[in-house]
């Protein structure tokens, strides 16, 4: 099976024989940076770019530098919750298009509540359940959508919750790249007992070491509850160093050990202030290990724009300090509307800063000497007096039963709202048992004390009485497929088949979801916008609208009001006219066909029209015209009469005369263009000269049923004139040859 970039990715497909696929590799890749030779992307050079990918989706601008698509050297993410995983897939494929490589699937609203695996494929809440199922579609998918962009795409989700070491082993077997796992997270954000969590926590990251899975810690969450979410600074180090060691101890090495950061503040605090020295402080205190930068979303209300301008403030730092992987959900989690082009956004925004960043710490050096170097010394020195004070008080079990952590005081400062824990209590709290003298596990990756019955010798594992475990030997792992007859993916697919199929709907995040949103600016207050919004969404027809954004433009004057709602009508491709388009030359085409065979044309507008401004944006290079393709253009003014511009054609050898006209009710463009040819025939001309008519109303039709060669309408652009003359041209030499 392989994807063509014309055809749309079928969930049927990947779900076909899914019993039997096993993922092609495992563990994490980072991209690969491109040096020398290779670094010259068109015409520039860059520090820190990596391999381009073989398909994509250049960012807009790029068609104005021969249409180069440089990456940036770090990972990026893109992070999906759509709570359907086959749309999910549709977008992990959008998105690898523009460059994301570390698709992370958000689980449906906290799985670590579930204590077991589940199976199938139901629907999530703010997220997909993960399952073997959806897991093993997802890998597929993505083994797919990697051959077609050329670049190595890696998975991610989430191992926490009782049922941690479990999903470990799941991930592990299934090929998953990258995990979250921090066994933090349990204790403070799910109150899963501590004991048990650090125990689950040392087993999980032995599978994940055994795959090579990447691991992310939890650290960031802290930013996101505090209540003054910049103070806990020292403890997000505090937080990181204590997942860092344990899983060190654990076996896993330093490169498979990237730290959550996230930069604490965003403006209107006075934020680089403050979010740089800590950067600096973390790359200092753990430079061996591999930071994943995320965006802060603790601060993102539903403007787009904000965030749009926080983001890239946050890429800054990253570039300062080196990230390895970019995260991008910003643009999504403020508006709680994680859709499709969203995720696109977002990532083009993280592409767009970092390669605009490029090689800047060549040029721009940190001033550790100062307030930088100060203030970060003085975190880590918080930090240092955070865990010192915990070996006072008897270790971390005992400061998280105390309080010590999420505390929204500057440390040592606390004002004793920090998350309090019982060591013996939480979920599963009875669930601790010490292991017998004769405790055997017959699995080859495990954490601690293992008893076989019988001596192996060195090499062998102690699966090997069993015949090898299920990572050992994969066709021993059992593939349950669904078990709720209606909440499946086979289900959700037959609903939606025909708006993958034969019609089609507008879509934010599942196909044939039919949402649209909508912009308007309202001339009222905020209250009444809101409401005058929904009236006006209720007058078009759309169902289920929500306002996603209302925004103060004047107390009085005006609210801005975006809204979001369904349409409930789809479109068959069939009642669709497609107007032809006709191919345009690339500007590089038209310069070079100008340059091998010059162009020499005559301007004006006639009759008695004293518009210009039309044909100047079409002639002049300011706006694309055609002298910027080096085509000689002699604009002879407004109210031309026609026998001038032909004697002007005669005298300047012109290829071409041009003229521009305004509809009018006596049809006098018509007359004026009917002219234009009959002058250019009794001269004997009308062979050699291409006449070409413009203007906002004209249209090919009535240009060529007046003798003319070509109309151009509303909308035409300095290109479009150049690549028809071009064209022309060649077909006026091919006739006088033959
Ligand atoms: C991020 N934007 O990328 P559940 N384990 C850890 C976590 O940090 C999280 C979970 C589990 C964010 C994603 C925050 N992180 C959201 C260490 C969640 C989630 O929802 O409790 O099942 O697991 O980090």
């Amino acid at each position: 099976m392989k994807l063509t970039p014309e055809q749309k990715l079928s969930p049927e497909e990947i779900l076909k024989d899914l019993d039997r696929y096993r993922p092609r590799r495992k563990g994490w890749t980072w991209r690969r940076s491109i040096k020398d030779d290779d670094a010259k992307i068109g015409p520039f050079e860059y520090r820190q770019a990596a391999e381009p990918l073989k398909k994509s989706i250049p960012l807009p601008a790029a068609k104005s530098f021969g249409g180069i698509d440089p990456h940036p050297g770090c990972v990026v993410t893109s992070e999906i919750a759509s709570g359907r995983f086959e749309d999910d897939l549709r977008r992990m494929r959008m998105v690898a298009w523009h460059g994301a490589d570390h698709l992370m699937v958000i689980r449906t609203a906290g799985q670590s509540h579930f204590d077991g695996l589940i199976e199938g494929t139901p629907e999530g809440v703010g997220g997909v359940p993960i399952s073997r199922k959806q897991i093993r579609a997802t890998r597929k998918a993505l083994d797919l959508i990697e051959d077609e962009v050329g670049r190595q795409l890696n998975f991610h989700s989430y191992i926490s919750g009782v049922a941690g070491p479990e999903i470990a082993v799941l991930f592990a077997e299934e090929g998953v790249n990258g995990a979250h796992q921090d066994p933090q997270y349990n204790v403070l954000y799910r109150n899963v007992n501590m004991y048990r969590s650090f125990v689950d926590a040392a087993v999980a990251k032995k599978l994940m070491l055994s795959a090579n899975i990447l691991q992310i810690d939890g650290a960031h969450n802290a930013n996101a509850t505090a209540r003054e979410a910049w103070k806990v600074m020292p403890e997000l180090l505090v937080q990181h160093a204590i997942n860092c060691r344990y899983s060190e101890l654990v076996g896993m090495p330093r490169e498979n050990i990237a730290l959550s950061t996230v930069p604490p503040t965003a403006p209107p605090a006075p934020a680089l202030r403050i979010d740089l020295p800590y950067a600096v402080a973390l790359r200092q205190l753990f430079k061996d290990f591999k930071m994943r930068a995320q965006m802060n979303t603790k601060y993102m209300e539903s403007c787009t724009r904000e965030v749009t301008v926080t983001h890239p403030l946050n890429l800054l730092l990253s570039r300062l300090t080196s990230a390895d992987i970019q995260s991008t959900i910003t643009p999504d989690e403020g508006r709680n509307v994680p859709w499709h082009y969203n995720s696109v956004h977002a990532v083009n925004t993280a592409r767009q800063a970092l390669i605009g960043l490029d090689g800047i710490t060549d040029m721009v050096k940190l001033n550790l000497e100062g307030e930088l170097g100060h203030k970060s010394r003085e975190l880590k020195e918080r930090a240092v007096l955070f865990l010192e004070e915990i070996l006072e008080v008897g270790g971390y079990f005992a400061a998280v039963d105390q309080g010590f952590f999420v505390d929204s005081g500057f440390y040592p400062e606390r004002n004793g709202d920090g998350i309090k824990r019982d060591p013996a209590g939480g979920v599963a709290s009875d669930s601790i048992v010490p292991r017998e003298e004769d405790y055997y596990a017959p699995v080859c990756h495990h954490f601690g004390y293992n008893n076989p019955p019988i001596d192996f010798g060195d090499h062998s594992s102690p699966c090997a009485p069993i015949d090898g475990c299920s990572l050992c030997r994969p066709e021993k792992i059992i593939y349950i497929d669904e078990l709720d007859p209606e909440d499946n993916v086979e289900k959700r697919l037959e609903k939606s088949r025909q708006y993958r199929e034969n019609t089609f709907k507008p879509e934010a995040e599942w196909a044939g979801d039919g949402i649209v949103t909508m912009t308007m600016l309202l001339p009222v207050s905020e209250d009444m916008a809101e409401y005058g919004a929904m009236d006006i969404a209720g007058r078009m027809n759309l169902e289920d609208v929500e306002v996603i954004n209302l925004q103060k433009m004047h107390p009085a004057e005006g609210t801005l009001v975006e809204i979001k709602g369904r349409v409930g009508f789809s479109l068959d491709p069939k009642n669709i006219t497609i107007p032809h388009k006709e191919a345009v030359l690339s500007e590089e085409e038209i310069r070079l066909a100008v340059q091998n065979r010059p162009l020499t044309i005559v301007a004006g507008t006639v009759g008695e029209d004293e518009h210009s401004v039309g044909m100047r944006e079409i002639l002049d290079i300011k706006h694309g015209g055609l002298e910027g393709f080096g085509i000689d253009c002699h604009y002879l003014g407004t109210s031309v009469p026609i026998e001038k511009m032909a004697d002007a054609a005669v005298e300047l050898d012109a290829d071409a005369i041009l003229i521009s006209t305004i509809i009018t009710h006596n049809d006098a463009h018509r007359q004026s263009m009917r002219k234009l040819n009959q002058v250019c025939r009794e001269k004997g001309l009308r062979d050699e000269l291409i006449l070409v008519a413009g203007g906002t109303q004209v249209t090919n039709e009535i240009a060529q049923e007046e003798g003319l060669d070509r109309g151009f309408g509303r909308g035409t652009k300095g290109i479009d004139v150049a690549s028809f003359l071009i064209k022309k041209k060649d077909s006026v030499e091919k006739n006088r040859e033959n």
